[in-house]
């Protein structure tokens, strides 16, 4: 097999929850460290445009949104899983929560209150994603007080969980919803400056860091942007053609679509054909002249597939 190469930036939460999933799993990886901002033609050459990072590949297979990555390491590397006690429907579940409306109080406190301080291109760009075209940052500064009504709850919801299960969010042994609960601690923790007062006040979601923080990243390389596009172009696709006779929206291989983010931010969408479908994921075939013949993989939950 090919080696995993995640396209990432060290400061992305989201991708540090990938990072450790490859330490969950003890994989070996291929780090190439993307720009913070949307200046990325070599991954856009691969994804056909898709704006989120992480990303991984494995040879020509490129695997876009966490949801799918998850999903494609627990298919490869079957052990540990990331479902010990069987919750995978819980844990999928749960991350439509996170990813949302918990991500979003984390981007608040993590931004607003420094925003003076940052790039105003990020602060503006990120506003714009996250918030949408309406966004507003100093708005969002101002509004600190509530925004951390919110955030404390929420975290008082991991804490009862632990509280409940013991060592991790199901039991004995971490799972995939732990991975998940880490990245948004992760980010709150490192990013927001009032951070140990706001968790000082739960005592099951701090010794649990203290458990996540053993996890660690696997064992990683730098690869560059160059290396990585080289090795799309000398790789051929693995995914193989798969049809789903229940698709809802009658969907088949060989079909031109375009494949967008659920989001008000206007993301464009990725076009290609479609090469393999499921209740879950759908797969497309593109071809650039940097990277050749690619397939690209999302999930369904959170995506719009549009016939072309
Ligand atoms: N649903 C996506 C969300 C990914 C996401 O929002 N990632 C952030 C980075 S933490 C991002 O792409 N921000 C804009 C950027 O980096 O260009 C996933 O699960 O992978």
């Amino acid at each position: 097999m090919s080696d995993i190469i995640l396209h990432h930036y060290p400061p992305s939460p989201v991708s540090e929850k990938i990072r450790v999933a490859m330490g969950f799993k003890k994989l070996t990886w291929k780090s190439v460290e993307q720009n913070r901002l949307p200046d990325r033609p070599e991954l856009f050459a691969m994804t056909g445009g898709y704006r989120r990072i992480p990303v991984m590949q494995i040879g020509a297979d490129i695997y876009c949104d966490t949801q799918c990555i998850f999903r494609e390491l627990e298919r490869r590397f079957p052990k540990p899983s990331f479902h010990p006690s069987g919750n995978s429907g819980a844990s999928f579940g749960l991350s439509r929560w996170i990813d949302s409306e918990f991500f979003e109080l984390g981007v608040r406190v993590a931004f607003a209150p420094v925003a003076d301080s940052l790039p105003p291109e990020l602060v503006a760009d990120r506003t714009r994603l996250y918030f949408g075209p309406d966004g507003d940052m100093a708005a969002e500064a101002k509004d600190i007080p509530h925004t951390l009504s919110q955030l404390r709850a929420q975290l008082g919801w991991l804490d009862d969980q632990l509280l409940s299960n013991g060592a991790y969010m199901h039991g004995a042994k971490p799972s995939l919803s732990d991975l998940l609960a880490w990245y948004l601690v992760w980010f709150i923790k490192g990013r927001f400056g009032d951070a140990e007062l706001l968790l000082g006040e739960f005592a099951e979601l701090r010794s649990w860091v203290a458990r996540m923080e053993t996890i660690g990243h696997g064992t990683f390389s730098e690869l560059s942007k160059e290396e990585a596009l080289a090795i799309a172009l000398n790789a051929t696709p693995e995914t193989p053609e798969q049809t789903d006779a229940a698709d809802a929206q009658g969907l088949k291989t060989g079909m031109n679509v375009s494949v967008a983010p659920l989001t008000n931010s206007g993301e464009s969408g990725v076009v290609g054909v479609v090469r393999a479908l499921s209740r879950d994921s759908i797969a497309l075939s593109r071809n650039e002249a940097q990277c050749g013949d690619v397939v690209v993989h999302f999930p369904r939950v959170g995506y719009r597939v549009t016939p072309l």
